[in-house]
C-alpha cells in the first residue's frame, strides 16, 4: 500500500471501501526513487470515475461521485471513494506524479502559484484552483473533449479518459512549469469560487440555491462573489447554477422513468415550461427528445407526437382526434402532448407563415386543428376544484383575433381551480373592466399577439383607474411580443411568459386580495 493511500486510509475510515482497479503510475513523470520516498505534498494525482456511481470523501466532506467525475489533488489531501451499497461500485482509475521534479514551489499551499486542486464533477468543471488561466483553460478544454468523444459514443466514457488522463497530467506538469515565471497569482479567488461551485453542487436540488444564500455563507458580498464567479469561471453565476441543474437532469431522464415534475423538484427548477425553455437553450433539445434518445419506448411515443404536430399543420381533424387518443392510451400525459406534439406544429406553421412558405389559409387550418385538440385534451389537462380559488377574467385585446394562447392559459387557469370568464377576441379596454366588476374578478388576463395591439393594453390600465378600481383588481398581461419591461412601462401588475406562469401569478394575486 502506497504512502499515500496509507494516510487517506488511517483519516477516513468506512465499511466498503472501493479498490481502486487500476492503479497506473504515469511513466513520464514518476521519479525512478521508490514510490514510497516521494514526498506526498510532492505529488499530484488524478484520478478519474470511469465507471458506475458511489461515494467520494474528501477529508470530513461525502458527497456522491458518478462516472466522468475527475478529481485532481495534491497527495496530501486525503480522499478516497466508496461503494454506496454492496452493488454499487465506482470503478476508479489514479494516476500520480512526482511534481518536485518540474517545479519547486509547494503544491500544497494555497498561496502558491502552483497550488493544485480542481473537481470536474458531474461532468462539468465545478471548481478549479489550479495554476493560472491558460492551465484552466487548458485542462477545461481537455476534459470538454473527453466528455464530447465519451458522449458521442465512439468511445466509452472508460476508454476516453484512460486515453486522456495522461494528457491532462502532462498538461498540467507543463502549466505547473509555467506557474514558476507567470505570476498572475488568483488562488484566494479561485478558492472563493471553489467553496461556491462546491456549495452549487450540494445544493443544486433546492430552489431557494441563490447568489445571495451563497454570498452568505461564504461571508462575502453578492456583488464581489458576483465578479470572481465570472472572472475565474467565464460564466455567470446563475448561468453555472442553470447547468449543474441542467446536467442533472440529464441524467435523470436518461437513467431514470421519473416524470418531468418529478426531475423538475429534484434538479431545484421552477415548473415545466421554464424547464423546457432552459433544457432547450442548453441542451438544443427538448427533455422528451434528450430521453428519446436512451429509452425505446420513449423513441416510439416520440414518432406518435410528431406525427400529432404534423396532422395539426394539414389539418385533418379526425386523424388529429384518433392520435390524440392514442397517445392518451398510451400513457403519454397530456402536457407532454401539448409540449411535444401541438406547440411544436402550430410553431413551425408560424415559422413557415412567416417564411412565406404557407399563407393565411393554412395557418387557420393549422389554428382551427389547434382548438379542436385543446379541447380534445382539456378533461385531462384540467381537474378543476370544487370550490375556486379565485376569479378573473381573460381576453385577447381589441383588434387582435389570435385565441390559441389565450385558450391555453384559460384552460390553465382553470385546471388549476380559478373561476374564469373568458371575453372571447377583439375585447376592448371598457369591457375587459366591466366585465371585471360585474363578476367581482381578482384579475383582468389580457392576451396580445401582435405588436400593433399591445397597446391597448396600456388602455385597460387606464380604463382601471378611471373607473376607480385599478386598486383592487390586479391587470396580468401576456403574449409572445410582451415583455417584463413593457408591463412595468404600461403600468399592469403582473407579466408572465406562459400559460402556467399566468396561472400561478393569478392564483398568487387572488389569495393576496382575499387576504385583504
Ligand atoms: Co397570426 N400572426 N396573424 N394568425 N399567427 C402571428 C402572431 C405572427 C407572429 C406570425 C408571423 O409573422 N410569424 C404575426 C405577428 C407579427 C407581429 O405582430 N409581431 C401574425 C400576423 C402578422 C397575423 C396577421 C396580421 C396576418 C395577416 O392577416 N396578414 C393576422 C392578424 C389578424 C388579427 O388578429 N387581427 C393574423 C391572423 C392569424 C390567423 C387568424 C390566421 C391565426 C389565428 C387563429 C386563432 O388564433 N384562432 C394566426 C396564427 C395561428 C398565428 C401563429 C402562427 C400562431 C399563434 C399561436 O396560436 N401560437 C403566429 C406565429 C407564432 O406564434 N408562431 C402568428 C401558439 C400559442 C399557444 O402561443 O399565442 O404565443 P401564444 O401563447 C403563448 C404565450 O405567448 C403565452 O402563453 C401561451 C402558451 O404558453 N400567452 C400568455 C399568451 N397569452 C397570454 C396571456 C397571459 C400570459 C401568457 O396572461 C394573461
Amino acid at each position: 500500500m502506497s504512502e499515500i493511500e496509507r494516510s487517506a486510509n488511517q483519516k477516513t475510515p468506512d465499511p466498503i471501501p472501493v479498490q481502486l482497479t487500476d492503479q497506473i503510475f504515469c511513466e513520464p513523470f514518476v521519479d525512478t526513487v521508490a514510490d514510497s520516498m516521494i514526498q506526498i505534498s510532492d505529488t499530484v494525482e488524478i484520478s478519474a470515475v470511469v465507471a458506475g456511481d458511489g461515494i467520494h470523501r474528501i477529508l470530513n466532506q461525502v458527497t456522491e461521485c458518478h462516472t466522468g467525475d475527475v478529481y485532481i489533488f495534491n497527495g496530501n489531501v486525503p480522499h478516497r471513494y466508496y461503494a454506496a451499497s454492496e452493488n454499487a461500485r465506482p470503478r476508479v482509475i489514479t494516476l500520480r506524479w512526482n511534481a518536485s521534479t518540474c517545479f519547486s514551489g509547494d503544491i500544497a499551499d494555497p498561496n502558491s502559484p502552483g497550488f493544485c486542486y480542481g473537481v470536474f464533477k458531474d461532468r462539468s468543471p465545478i471548481s478549479y484552483s489550479m495554476l493560472n488561466s491558460s492551465a484552466l483553460k487548458a485542462v477545461t478544454e481537455l476534459y470538454a473533449e473527453m466528455q464530447a468523444e465519451a458522449e458521442k459514443r465512439e468511445l466509452s466514457w472508460e476508454q476516453a479518459i484512460s486515453s486522456r488522463l495522461s494528457l491532462l497530467l502532462i498538461m498540467l506538469a507543463r502549466y505547473i512549469n509555467m506557474a514558476e515565471t507567470d505570476h498572475e497569482e488568483r488562488p484566494k479567488e479561485w478558492l472563493t469560487v471553489s467553496m461556491a461551485a462546491r456549495e452549487i453542487i450540494d445544493r443544486y436540488s433546492e430552489s431557494d440555491l441563490t447568489l445571495e444564500s451563497v454570498s452568505a455563507s461564504l461571508y462575502i458580498s453578492k456583488s464581489q462573489l458576483s465578479r470572481v464567479f465570472q472572472k475565474v469561471m467565464g460564466v455567470s453565476f446563475s448561468e453555472y447554477v442553470r447547468n449543474v441543474r441542467i446536467n442533472m437532469a440529464c441524467r435523470l431522464l436518461k437513467d431514470t422513468e421519473l416524470t418531468n415534475e418529478e426531475i423538475i423538484g429534484r434538479c431545484g427548477l421552477k415548473d415545466v415550461p421554464s424547464f423546457y425553455r432552459i433544457f432547450n437553450t442548453v441542451t438544443g433539445m427538448t427533455p422528451f427528445q434528450y430521453r428519446s434518445l436512451y429509452h425505446s419506448n420513449s423513441s416510439e411515443n416520440a414518432v406518435i407526437l410528431s406525427d400529432i404536430s404534423e396532422t395539426l399543420q394539414f389539418g385533418n381533424l379526425q386523424r388529429l382526434q384518433d392520435l390524440l387518443l392514442s397517445a392518451l392510451d398510451r400513457g403519454i400525459s397530456a402536457e407532454l402532448i401539448l409540449e411535444e406534439g401541438l406547440l411544436p406544429g402550430i410553431n413551425s406553421i408560424g415559422k413557415k407563415f412567416k417564411n412565406n412558405e404557407v399563407y393565411v389559409p393554412e395557418v387557420l387550418v393549422a389554428a382551427r386543428s389547434m382548438n379542436s385538440a385543446l379541447n380534445t385534451l382539456r378533461p385531462y389537462l384540467a381537474n378543476g376544484e370544487a370550490s375556486p380559488k379565485g376569479t378573473v377574467c381573460i381576453g385577447t385585446v381589441q383588434g387582435d383575433l389570435h385565441d390559441i394562447g389565450k385558450n391555453l392559459v384559460r384552460i390553465m387557469m382553470e385546471s388549476k381551480g380559478l373561476k374564469v370568464i373568458d371575453l372571447g377576441t377583439d375585447v376592448s379596454p371598457e369591457r375587459f373592466v366591466s366585465a371585471a366588476i360585474e363578476n367581482g374578478c381578482q384579475a383582468i388576463c389580457c392576451s396580445a399577439l401582435l405588436t400593433s395591439t399591445m397597446g391597448v393594453m396600456e388602455d385597460v390600465v387606464h380604463e382601471a383607474e378611471r373607473r376607480g378600481v385599478r386598486h383592487k383588481i390586479k391587470i396580468i398581461i401576456g403574449g409572445a411580443p410582451i415583455s417584463e419591461e413593457f408591463c412595468r412601462e404600461i403600468g399592469a401588475d403582473i407579466y408572465t411568459p406562459d400559460a402556467a406562469s399566468a396561472a400561478d401569478a393569478a392564483i398568487a394575486c387572488c389569495a393576496e386580495l382575499n387576504s385583504r
